[in-house]
């Protein structure tokens, strides 16, 4: 792997402290070899650590991490002994060295969470100027490392090396570096203590896990400055959330945009398109969007619809017959846009002057689908209103609710498969070379898109998918993980890197279900589906080189079991919205990893597979052929068998049967899942809405978000509580929703309701003791129960 160290490397250090400032809550240090080292407290968790190997600093600016949060400074506790300085924010404590600036770092109660070994040091690029600017510490006994985007491997990054680079790499596999996505964030666990760190830095960067020396990690890259915010926490839940307030909270998108998609490269044309449609309903498959790849453009062009009459001749009349089946439109855009003097999208980007430029002035030309293409600087503010600008017309003209932007890595037809480095970027007013600019071009793309669309339907909540990214991108779309195979391995693949992108502040991702290249079968469609409808992005797409991968393609039994679960998709809808609305406040991921579920125990550090989806439900997706079962463990606490409804104890493995219609999924115990009817689509009005109780020692919680799924207008919060026969409803928000009743369904064999009043009304008898109707508005319900 290119390293990024230059041939004649030779490592820098900083010398020894010779002057110590404190100006407006910053801490400065200065060396007698002119570096320097400044230290701010975001928060009493959260240390921002700059170091300048000259001593002069960059003007600060990021794509990650927004201004009103880079400039939150808490005061520093600074205090000079012999050897160094301790400095303290209430949360972490800093011990730096007056010899080589080295620093130790430890939480409140003085745990050590990290430990430099050379610490800061950096060598100079001979051949581009600045310095390579280098960070490594000791490795902890026992350290696991998680996060670092979508890296696939392991989900325990221990041992491994692994570069962010954004790249198109069709058909990855697990050793494939670097990948789509470039998320400079890690959390390491020791100790039973968590930290985080997020390198602030978009050249091409470096991490290494003990990959290089057993005892050592480091992290490095080509250009720019040591940026990095270290974050502490009682648990890896709350880095994550740290990491979370640092780069930004998605929106919550359009309910649609959690239904079932359907996509594939490509559908040639809107009668076929029509027809998977029709097929859908038909069949009775619920489904929300289907997708419009790139050979409904004419030749590429991007903007442009194929209108001969084998292709799309009326987009318009295409999207609109789709709404009227409940189903959206979304096409895929890519940033390449063709050099071709008839072409208005053209003619107004050479006008615009949006387009990159090589160092020496002439336009970047690069190979991509349409040919020769110049590809707009997305990373400057006047170019992202120019791309913004061309979706209210295109939208208007075609219908399309959504956007897909895909080779924005960027990807180019070429030997380094990129932009030359030299092709020159704004940067937002700091202009530099595509070095520099290269990790976040998808970014700006996907922000721009964005933003595009919210000025195409300004009432409408946008929605956005794009293949790479970088920190802080969940502000602006979701993902998926770009061009997986269609092997049982790249099922285990897929559920690590959705995993691994959660932690790393990325909620909104998906895989490509039943796998992007190569041919499935009817059991990998249908075991991948199990996963990918508890994902929070739920798209089934496939390159078509080799079959057809729609949900009825492999024939029975696959296609009844894959309309099944899209169908537990649709039921379980309301409880992820909930969820994903809490996302959008919090930060707490919407798919939960087992580290993040339950740090402290260490069967939750190495086991890859099993995820939540929120608090609630748990699963372990089947990733061999022909297995009727499976181990997987559940965290400690109490567990039940969402199928039948069995209760276990968590804090250990359990051996769960599932033949190929059903999967492990089991619900905690202590919650009030919510689950509706099943819908064609999200915008059917629901007829009901089912609370299932699983109390815990008699008592239940669970909350419900609705609102009427798209828009900016009114919205309800509730919030249920169950304790041994008392149930309680508290509500906040003025939307109300279609249907009138709860059907209440309490999972627990020793509960049985005999008689209820609601809101103190006539008690009345019911019929089963383990289900009954509650109004939509109750507010309190005492029920009266046997044995
Ligand atoms: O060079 O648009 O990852 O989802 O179907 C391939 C065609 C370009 C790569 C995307 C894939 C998409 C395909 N694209």
């Amino acid at each position: 792997m290119e390293t990024g160290m230059p041939a004649d490397f030779g490592e820098l250090f900083p010398g020894s402290i010779v002057s110590f400032l404190e100006r407006e809550n910053v801490v400065l240090f200065e060396c007698d070899n002119g570096c320097a080292l400044r230290i701010q407290g975001i928060s009493p968790e959260i240390l921002r650590f700059r170091f300048a190997s000259e001593g002069h600093f960059e003007e600060d600016f990021s794509y990650a991490v927004l201004p009103e949060i880079r400039n939150q400074k808490i005061s520093l506790k600074v205090t000079e002994r012999e050897e160094g300085f301790v400095i303290d924010s209430g949360g972490l404590l800093v011990k730096l060295s007056r010899e080589g600036l080295k620093i130790q770092i430890e939480d409140s109660k003085g745990n050590l969470l990290s430990q430099d070994e050379k610490g800061f040091h950096w060598c100079e690029n001979h051949d581009f100027g600045g310095c390579v600017v280098m960070m490594s510490r000791v490795i902890q006994p026992h350290e696991h490392f998680y996060g670092l985007g979508d890296i696939p491997g392991h989900k325990n990054l221990r041992g491994q090396r692994r570069m962010l680079w954004g790249s198109d790499v069709y058909g990855y596999n697990s050793e494939t570096n670097p990948l789509y996505k470039n998320i400079p964030f890690f959390i390491g666990l020791h100790h039973q203590r968590p930290y985080g760190i997020f390198f602030d830095n978009s050249f091409r960067s470096i991490f290494d896990f003990g990959n290089e020396r057993p005892s050592v990690s480091s992290f490095w890259a080509q250009g720019g400055e040591m940026d990095f915010y270290f974050m502490g926490g009682e648990s890896t839940a709350q880095v994550v959330e740290q990491y979370s307030h640092l780069t930004g909270r998605a929106e919550l998108p359009p309910l649609w945009a959690l239904g079932f998609h359907q996509c594939k490269w490509s559908y040639k044309s809107q009668d076929e398109v029509m027809t998977i449609a029709e097929e859908f309903r038909s069949r009775e498959i619920p489904c929300d969007a289907i997708y419009v790849d790139i050979d409904y453009m004419d030749g590429f062009r991007c903007f442009t619809w194929n209108h001969s009459e084998d292709a799309y001749p009326d987009p318009k009349r295409m999207t609109t017959g789709l709404e009227a089946m409940g189903i959206k439109t979304v096409a895929i855009i890519d940033p390449g846009i063709k050099i071709d003097p008839s072409y208005s999208v053209y003619q107004s980007g050479i006008e615009n002057d949006v387009f990159c430029r090589r160092m020496d002035g002439p336009l970047f030309r690069g190979n991509v689908w349409p040919g020769p293409c110049h590809f707009p600087d997305f990373t400057s503010e006047r170019v992202r209103n120019w791309w913004s600008d061309l979706f209210p017309p295109f939208i208007e003209q075609s219908g399309l609710a959504g956007i897909w932007t895909d080779m924005n890595e960027p990807a180019v037809f070429n030997e380094e498969k990129t932009f030359p480095r030299d092709v020159r970027h704004d940067y937002d007013g700091h202009p530099c070379s595509h070095r520099k600019a290269h990790n976040v071009y998808g970014m700006q793309m996907s922000r721009a898109t964005q933003e595009g669309l919210k000025r195409a339907l300004p009432d409408k909540r946008p929605f956005v998918i794009t293949r790479s990214a970088f920190a802080g991108n969940q502000r602006y779309s979701s993902a998926w993980t770009g061009d997986i195979q269609s092997t049982w391995e790249h099922l285990k693949i897929g559920n690590i890197q959705c995993q691994r992108l959660s932690l790393s502040g990325f909620s909104f991702v998906g895989t490509d279900i039943g796998g992007f290249s190569g041919r499935s079968d009817g059991e990998l469609f249908v075991r991948w589906l199990q996963m990918g409808i508890l994902h929070p992005f739920c798209r089934v797409h496939s390159s078509g080189d080799e079959n057809d991968q729609e949900p009825w393609s492999f024939g029975e039994p696959y296609t009844s079991i894959a309309k099944k679960f899209i169908e537990l998709r649709y039921q379980i809808l309301p409880y992820l919205y909930t969820v994903f609305e809490e996302h959008t406040r919090t930060g707490a991921p919407i798919l939960r990893s087992l580290i993040y579920l339950d740090d402290h125990d260490p069967e939750c550090h190495d086991r890859a597979e099993e995820f939540s989806l929120g608090k609630g439900l748990i699963t372990c997706p089947i990733s061999k052929p022909g297995a009727t079962g499976r181990w997987m463990y559940l965290p400690k606490g109490e567990w039940f068998d969402f199928w039948t409804d069995k209760p276990f104890r968590g804090g250990a493995e359990l051996w769960v049967n599932v033949p190929l219609d059903s999967t492990p999924l089991f619900v905690r115990g202590g919650t009030v899942l919510p689950l509706s009817d099943v819908r064609q689509n999200s915008t059917v009005p629901l007829k009901f809405m089912e609370l299932h109780l699983y109390p815990t020692e008699g008592v239940a919680e669970g909350s419900l978000y609705e609102d009427q799924g798209d828009g900016y207008g009114d919205s309800v919060k509730k919030e249920f509580r169950w304790n041994r026969g008392t149930f309680t409803q508290s509500r906040e928000g003025a939307y109300s929703p279609g249907y009138h009743t709860y059907r209440v369904i309490v999972h627990s064999q020793d509960f049985g309701a005999k008689q209820i009043s609601v809101d103190g009304g006539e008690p009345f008898e019911v019929a089963n003791g383990q289900a009954f109707e509650l109004p939509e508005n109750f507010k309190e319900v005492v029920i009266e129960s046997s044995p």
